[in-house]
């Protein structure tokens, strides 16, 4: 008996030691991203990986970290859910495992490892030794790896991804009573694709002093602009200097010291200012270099736009002038790449943006790769970004609602993190849709949630309120809020800067009835104006649609009724000037889990295929939103 009982407390304790061997990743380190230049090194690990899925949970106890044997390859980034053959509805553990070489000449330097997005949890080796873990998908984690390099030898590096669903999570799945009747039953609307969705990195810093964070502000008066940059740095560099380079504009060089601190900053004056809108991107370089008794050290560049943006009244202000955005809700999802990062994709989806004449989306219902955002920085898109705070609900144990809160205050403090710099951002969108239990008064869609001081609304109200509290603590500069879902309570929306609204009637309600649907939609616009008294953004409108499949009356699920549905929206959305943007959902036709309103396992509301062919309403939009006359 006593030698099970302690064979038991030494099991337990082996369990905890081994736990303790995992790092929990540190957001500081992916404040910059990796970069080659004199100072730092990167080398992508992209491409073919070996994979094998775990379901019974053995890799760990058989040591897999050693070697995946009957693994299988895999591309990497990608989901697995789309590569291989009968997983595609396999959540479960999965191991991934590749072999790269390390020279000694990094032997010198702080060696990470980044990990752009492992949905949903992922957990680190470096050979077969324990790094670290991660919590949260689409958006990346980094550690160092030095204590387990082999220097100027091939190093093996092993990841186990896994995104078992789970109404403890974010985004939740598997929820009781949820609104969702799908497979796999995620609490949301998009295929829960998993794996390694973005780039894995190896890449080097400084050890003696480092660049550890950026983070640059603008404005300006008049015809002078600023640049405000704070630099964090690690080790004993004494100073940096800061070189401000623009087109055509003369280069601005300050110096900035650090006076027994690791962070300093300096605001530049940037005289005859070149502002950045979506109709002139211009962009300045801006280089740090960290000094070190006279040595240069480290240097890091990055991008910025000088720009501002408020609310005023009825109105969101860029630069002053009286912004609205007509563009999409988009998702991160094609054929056979799922949710991995796609160039070609990313850049055909901006060439048709610019097509139709969109100035404008949100990164729903996640952080997408950082490439969109360059390219939005560069080509003059404005951007809702957004946490992947979906399916969020708080009819729950205080204990269950409150480990989904922290799950959420960490996707927020890493994607402020990670895209502050970016001037095409605009607001920061810390949740899409939270639900109440019951949604709208008589039934599901159909009026609006009871409010009043029950727990659930307390807790919904606590909550969201914190989190774009946040928001603003972390970024003064930016706006926020959340998504309102259509019967959902208004009193929950107080906190927001602008008003979010996802509206679908005449399609989840009074099918086919366009005319009652959209005088639902007028008048509750007119009803959310009174009572906030501030700008509408329609995040999402939109009718599924088979491409090809037509008719002489306006029918559901024909082109005619989509393209009929959309200019519905629009023409009331362009005779109410609080509207400050119209966002239709979707851009393209995307992956779903299965459900009987998913016809071919997708949501068919884009305006484009799933293989970005226009159906009718994107030539409807081109017509529109190309015309100067036209708002919406
Ligand atoms: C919504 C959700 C989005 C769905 C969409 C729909 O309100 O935010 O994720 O895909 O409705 O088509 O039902």
């Amino acid at each position: 008996m006593l030698s099970l009982m302690t064979a038991m407390t030494l099991a337990t304790l082996c369990q905890e030691v081994k736990a303790e061997g995992f790092a929990e990743a540190d957001t500081k380190d992916i404040a910059l991203r990796p970069v080659q230049n004199e100072y730092r090194n990167m080398l992508t690990l992209d491409g073919i990986w070996q994979f094998k899925t775990d379901p019974k949970e053995v890799g760990e106890e058989e040591h897999w970290t050693e070697g995946l044997k009957d693994a299988q390859p895999i591309a990497v980034p990608g989901s697995w859910n789309e590569q291989i053959v009968g997983e595609r509805n396999h959540l479960g553990h999965s191991w991934y495992q590749t072999e790269t070489f390390i020279p000694s000449s990094w032997k010198n330097e702080r060696v990470l490892l980044r990990v752009g997005s492992a949905v949903y949890a992922a957990k680190v080796w470096v050979n077969g030794q324990e790094v670290g873990r991660h919590e949260g998908g689409h958006l990346p984690f980094a550690f160092e790896i030095n204590n387990y390099v082999k220097w100027g030898e091939t190093n093996r590096i092993t990841i186990d991804v896994e995104n078992i669903l789970r109404p403890d999570r974010v985004p939740t799945g598997n929820v009781n009573g949820s609104a969702f009747h799908n497979y796999p039953k995620s609490n949301y609307d998009f295929f829960p694709y998993s794996g390694l969705h973005r780039s894995v990195t190896l890449y080097t810093m400084p050890r003696e002093s480092a660049i550890r964070d950026v983070t640059i502000t603008t404005d300006f008066v008049g015809i002078t602009g600023h640049i405000n940059v704070n630099v964090e740095k690690a080790g004993s560099a004494q100073s940096a200097r800061v070189l401000i380079e623009g087109k055509g504009q003369k280069p601005i060089m300050q110096t900035i010291k650090f006076k027994d601190t690791h962070e300093s900053k300096t605001r530049i004056l940037i005289p005859s200012v070149k502002l950045w809108s979506p109709d002139h991107p211009y962009l300045y370089k801006v280089t740090v270099v960290l000094m070190k008794d006279g040595r240069i050290v480290d240097e890091y560049t990055c991008r910025t736009g000088v720009r501002t943006i408020k609310v005023e009244g009825d109105h969101v202000l860029l630069n002053g002038n009286v912004l609205r955005l007509r563009g999409f809700g988009k998702h991160e999802d094609f054929p056979i790449f799922g949710r991995g990062v796609a160039y070609p994709v990313t850049v055909k989806d901006f060439q048709m943006m610019k097509w139709v004449g969109a100035n404008s989306f949100r990164t729903s219902h996640y952080p997408y790769d950082e490439s969109v955002y360059d390219m939005a920085d560069e080509l003059g898109f404005i951007v809702i970004d957004e946490i992947p705070s979906v399916g969020l609900f708080f009819y729950d144990k205080e204990s269950k609602v409150m480990k989904r809160q922290k799950q959420c205050l960490q996707y927020l403090d890493e994607m402020i993190t990670r895209d502050k710099n970016h001037p095409s951002i605009i607001m920061w969108c810390v949740a899409n849709e939270p639900m109440p239990k019951n949604l709208g008064g008589g039934g599901l869609f159909n009026g609006i949630a009871k409010e009043g001081e029950t727990e659930e609304n307390r807790l919904a109200k606590q909550c969201l309120t914190e989190l774009i509290d946040r928001a603003h603590q972390k970024d003064p500069t930016r706006l926020a809020a959340f998504v309102g879902v259509m019967g959902g309570p208004t009193d929950w929306l107080a906190p927001c800067d602008v008003t979010l609204i996802n509206r679908y009637f005449g399609w989840y309600t009074n099918i086919g009835d366009l005319p009652a649907g959209i005088k639902m939609f007028t008048g509750e616009m007119d009803h959310l104006h009174n009572i906030y008294k501030r700008p509408i953004i329609v995040t999402e409108f939109g009718a599924d649609c088979v491409a090809g499949f037509h008719s002489e009356d306006i029918e559901a699920l024909s082109e005619e009724f989509q393209e009929a549905f959309i200019e519905g929206y629009l023409n009331a959305a362009a005779v109410r000037d609080f509207v400050a943007g119209m966002h239709v959902w979707n851009f393209a036709d995307f992956r779903t889990g299965q459900a009987i309103i998913r016809f071919q396992g997708r949501n068919q509301k884009g305006v484009f295929t799933w293989d970005r062919k226009p159906k009718m309403a994107a030539h409807l939009l081109r017509k529109r939103w190309t015309n100067p006359e036209q708002n919406y």
